[in-house]
């Protein structure tokens, strides 16, 4: 019988790179999509694996839409990656941060114990949940948590109820605690793609500077298409449990600009930067690296694409994106 699997989020980051591995896999995928005017499959199409997903139609805010598709559905697996996953703007927003991160996941596991209580259930949680722990670091399964944003508070809170409903109800509930991880499909406010479109831009000349907030924070940034292998490994062991997924090397954004403006030939950046107090946070994590010991001996799993490879990676896909925005010089269209 074919194995079904079902991801919110499918149009995320994440869920595209999780869908193509379970295709891989030979799983039927089965993506929760909300309703909008204008559809949003473009990661799904960059992969060439729309066709192949089956998108229901929901909304994490809609717990008798997610109850009715988990009971048409029973999935061997749900992988729940639907988020408001913006750190900034959840200080903006908290209520539908907490909304869809916290209450969403909450309907989400009613519906599996309810319906099928036999699933296998994984939770994106978030290396936020830490906080400033840069007294702790690197960061592990132990470390104590401090979340300092709505998002990161929405993602602990769901974190728990994760634990709980395997805790108090025997819930297959896994919850990886993810670090940042990148790719050309990131959305573009995030830090790292809106540095290598922008490279991309000033390499184009479409654009003259990039503004960003604080530089000087750091991240722990691995490759997406690395860190879904590990939410379908914690699904395939024999107890459910919680992993820290992480690169375990830490870089800050100024390190990110170094290299990207590297890899188009530019080694002074500065001219081309420019501080905007609007990208500043009303509280800032400074520095988050993690330790993935246990992930790597318990699930078997290491990242394998470096720093380096990545931001390479990620301007090669902008320039090639942005190369097809030019504009035709004069001379060429007569
Ligand atoms: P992403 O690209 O922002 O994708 C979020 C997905 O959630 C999108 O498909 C979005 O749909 C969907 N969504 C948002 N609100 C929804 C709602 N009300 N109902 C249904 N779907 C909704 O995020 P990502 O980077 O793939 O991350 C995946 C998950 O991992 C998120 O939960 C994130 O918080 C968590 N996480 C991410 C990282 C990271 O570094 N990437 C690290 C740790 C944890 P639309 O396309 O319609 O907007
Ligand atoms: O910021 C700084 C910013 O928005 C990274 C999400 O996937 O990972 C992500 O959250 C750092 C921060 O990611 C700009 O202040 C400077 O220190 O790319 P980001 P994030 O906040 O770390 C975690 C693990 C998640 O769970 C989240 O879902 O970069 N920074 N200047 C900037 N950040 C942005 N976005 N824009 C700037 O202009």
């Amino acid at each position: 019988m074919t194995k079904k699997a079902f991801i919110t989020g499918v149009t995320g980051q994440d869920g595209a790179y999780l869908s193509q591995l379970l295709l891989e896999k030979g799983y039927e995928v089965y993506g929760l999509a909300r309703r909008s005017s204008t559809p949003n499959y473009w990661r799904l199409e960059e992969l060439g694996i729309l066709d192949q997903v089956h998108i229901m139609e929901g909304d994490m805010n809609d717990a008798h839409s997610l109850g009715a598709l988990i009971k048409s559905v029973k999935p061997l697996e749900v992988y729940n990656l639907a988020a408001q996953s913006f750190v900034g703007a959840s200080w903006q927003q908290p209520m539908l941060t907490t909304e869809v991160n916290t209450l969403g996941t909450l309907h989400l596991l009613n519906a599996v114990k309810l319906y099928c209580p036999e699933t296998r259930f994984y939770q994106a949680s978030t290396s936020e949940m830490y906080g400033n722990s840069h007294f702790d670091s690197p960061q592990d399964e132990l470390t104590p948590l401090h979340p300092k944003s709505p998002y990161a508070i929405s993602k602990l809170a769901a974190h728990w109820f994760t634990v709980n409903y395997r805790e108090s109800f025997g819930l297959f509930a896994c919850s990886g605690i993810l670090f940042n991880h990148e790719s050309p499909l990131r959305g573009i406010e995030f830090v790292t793609r809106k540095i290598t479109d922008g490279v991309a831009r000033i390499k184009f000349g479409l654009n003259d500077h990039i503004a960003l907030g604080n530089l000087d924070a750091k991240r722990d940034w691995g490759f997406a298409g690395d860190y879904v292998k590990a939410m379908w490994l914690m699904l395939q062991q024999d107890n459910a449990d919680d992993y820290v997924i992480s690169t375990g090397v830490n870089h800050s954004v100024r390190d990110f600009l170094d290299t990207a403006f590297a890899a188009v030939g530019i080694s002074n950046w500065e001219p081309y930067v420019r501080q905007d107090s609007k990208f500043m946070r009303p509280s800032e994590l400074n520095e988050l690296f993690g330790k993935s010991s246990k992930a790597q001996e318990k699930l078997g799993w290491k990242p394998k694409v470096s720093f380096e490879e990545l931001v390479k990676m990620m301007v090669e896909a902008d320039l090639k994106r942005i190369e097809k925005l030019k504009p035709i010089p004069a001379i060429s269209r007569t």
